[in-house]
């Protein structure tokens, strides 16, 4: 059996007002042709295939178009919802994908065995079993208790996920004759250790309720995981790894190979992964110095007329305000086919105030949590308070984040 596992597409997403619908098109072109050559026989799409909530009407046409393709060159497409992903929205059409073998669970289902997908060949024989879990929500892995402690809720969540995949285990491992068949895992979560980059949203109590590879049973053969942009291995670990956003999400992430992964299987037994890479599409460049070095840097940018626009973010080094800085920034690319997304600003030599911090960058840069660390840093917070005060920021933003679907 051979799977490809992708993941963290965020349909719709927008980089500082710009859209990405070009770059998703041709990821999605991309992956249509891989599906054709490779045939293989499930894609499994490990959460966050939207970016929001309510995604614009192009995103949704990309997500079903897509289907309606994939559906021609492999037998079983596996979608699991992601922290970004409306679980009501995604399994909306369910019952009418499922006849198409498209296999949705937008989220935490009622019966833990709905979970339970089985991957089949053209003659409807059962070739592997995958425990396709989505973003596991607070509610869905713990009940609240009462005047519990921050460490106590974080020891909960924690269990709460292990038991989530450890009972799904044992229910595979009673239905199925596990040593024949490959047995797979989807999670879309944050595991100890990981690399991320600006774009994911903390999860999970502020991603402390971090999970291990024990978190998962043993018996399953490959672990394919959503949620972190960087493609990565957990524990450095074959079996159980991220592959990545197919695009920069954020400009923290331009130079990441993006990548989907080829994971086949043979008597049961993991025998194989191979790393695909996705053509890049757009050029995302970060330029940083002072501004001699970024003058420089932007006049010998390089650029065709006949491929997409190159996006840039230019961080500058000043000793003093300058007046017109976005301005002569945009200048530099003028005759070129680039577009200045961004411009920062950063003083040499200065301490600055919380409001001359604030100053040159747009809130919609920061992530809440450093809105309020900033806060937190004007005041003078000690640092055990400041402790207890971001744990309860991150139950707040927890609750917020639950409260939108
Ligand atoms: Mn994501």
């Amino acid at each position: 059996m051979k799977i490809l596992h992708t993941a963290d597409w965020h349909l719709g997403q927008r980089l500082c007002d710009f859209d990405r619908q070009a770059e998703h098109d041709h990821f999605l072109q991309w992956l249509l042709e891989t599906l054709k050559v490779e045939k293989v026989d499930a894609l499994i799409v490990a959460g966050d295939v939207f970016d929001v909530h309510n995604p614009p009407n192009y995103a949704r046409k990309q997500y079903y178009n897509f289907l309606r393709k994939a559906i021609g060159y492999c037998n079983n497409v596996i979608i699991t919802g992601g922290n970004h992903d409306s679980p009501r929205n995604l399994d909306a059409p369910k019952e009418l994908l499922e006849y198409l073998r498209v296999h949705v669970v937008g989220g935490c289902p009622e019966d833990l065995k709905d979970e339970v997908i089985e991957v089949k060949d053209e003659n409807n024989k059962v070739i592997g079993v995958v425990a396709a879990v989505p973003f596991l929500q607070e509610r869905d892995i713990r009940k609240a208790v009462a005047g519990e402690s921050y460490e106590e809720r974080v020891e909960r969540t924690q269990k709460g996920i292990f038991n989530h995949y450890h009972s799904l285990g044992e229910h595979i491992a009673a239905e199925y004759d596990t040593s024949k068949l490959p047995i797979i895992a989807v999670g879309h979560l944050f595991a100890a250790g990981s690399i991320t980059s600006d774009s994911e949203k903390d999860i999970h109590i502020g991603n402390q309720g971090k999970v291990t590879a024990e978190t998962f049973s043993e018996m399953f053969d490959y672990v394919a995981l959503g949620h972190i942009h960087k493609p990565q291995k957990v524990n450095k670990l074959e079996h159980i790894r991220y592959c990545g956003s197919p695009i920069p999400l954020s400009f923290t992430e331009h130079k990441d190979d993006k990548q989907v992964l080829l994971v086949d299987f043979e008597r049961g037994k993991l025998s194989d992964i191979r790393i695909l890479p996705i053509p890049n599409y757009r050029k995302l460049i970060r330029v940083k110095g002072d501004i001699d070095k970024v003058t420089q840097r932007l006049m010998v940018l390089e650029t065709s007329d006949d491929k997409p626009t190159t996006w840039l973010e230019v961080q500058v080094e000043l000793e003093t305000f300058e007046v017109d800085l976005e301005h002569r920034v945009r200048k530099l690319v003028a005759d070129k086919n680039a577009t200045v997304l961004i411009t920062r600003t950063e003083y040499k030599n200065r301490i600055t105030g919380l409001d001359e911090e604030m100053g040159d960058v747009s809130l919609d840069d920061l992530k809440p949590m450093e809105v309020f660390l900033k806060r937190c840093d004007s005041r003078n917070v000690g640092e055990e308070q400041q402790k207890e005060l971001v744990n309860t920021f991150n139950e707040l933003l927890e609750w917020m984040d639950g409260e939108k679907d």
